[in-house]
């Protein structure tokens, strides 16, 4: 099967609060494995960048602000689909609208603090591990399910 990656993203509200375990867990338990986690404080250009399809919206420099707050946790995921499966994980943008379930369904309330992202595309996710990672690059992981009992793979 092939092995996608993906890049996820605890944002500041979601560290505070102490989120950065219990979104781990949910990644591992689906069955992603862990190819790259660092917590890093990100500055205005970096987010900019980072969100950069969204600079004609009303509430990007609120975005900033919000992105630029205080430390976020980023991630590189790996697996089957992975791109389709953390949005699936992470549900919809507005947590008004998140299936209970789902990470935003479960931890937040309100559009402006989400507490994570996601890549929506594989081109997007390409361009978002470069952008937090560069040349350090993510380690290639096998797939978990694969194995002796002939799972996957
Ligand atoms: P996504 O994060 O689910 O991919 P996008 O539409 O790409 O959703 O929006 C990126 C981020 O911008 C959202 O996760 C959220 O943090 C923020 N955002 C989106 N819409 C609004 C809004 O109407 N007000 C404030 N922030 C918003």
């Amino acid at each position: 099967m092939q092995q996608e990656q993906t890049f996820v993203m605890v944002k500041p509200d979601g560290v505070r609060r102490g989120l950065i375990g219990s979104i781990v867990a949910r990644f591992e338990q689906k069955g992603f494995a862990l190819a790259a986690i660092e917590l890093l404080q990100i500055d205005r250009e970096l987010a900019e960048q980072h969100y950069g399809e969204l600079r004609q919206k009303p509430f990007f420099g609120e975005l900033v602000d919000y992105l630029t707050s205080g430390p976020v946790c980023a991630m590189v995921w790996q697996g089957e689909h992975a791109v389709e499966n953390a949005r699936a994980l992470i549900g919809k943008t507005n947590p008004v609208e998140a299936a209970p379930g789902t990470i935003r369904g479960d931890y937040a309330m309100d559009i402006a603090g989400n507490i994570v992202h996601g890549s929506d595309s594989a081109a997007s996710a390409a361009r978002e591990i470069g952008l937090f990672f560069g040349k350090h690059a993510a380690a290639q992981r096998m797939d978990p399910y694969a194995g002796e009992f002939g799972h996957g793979g």
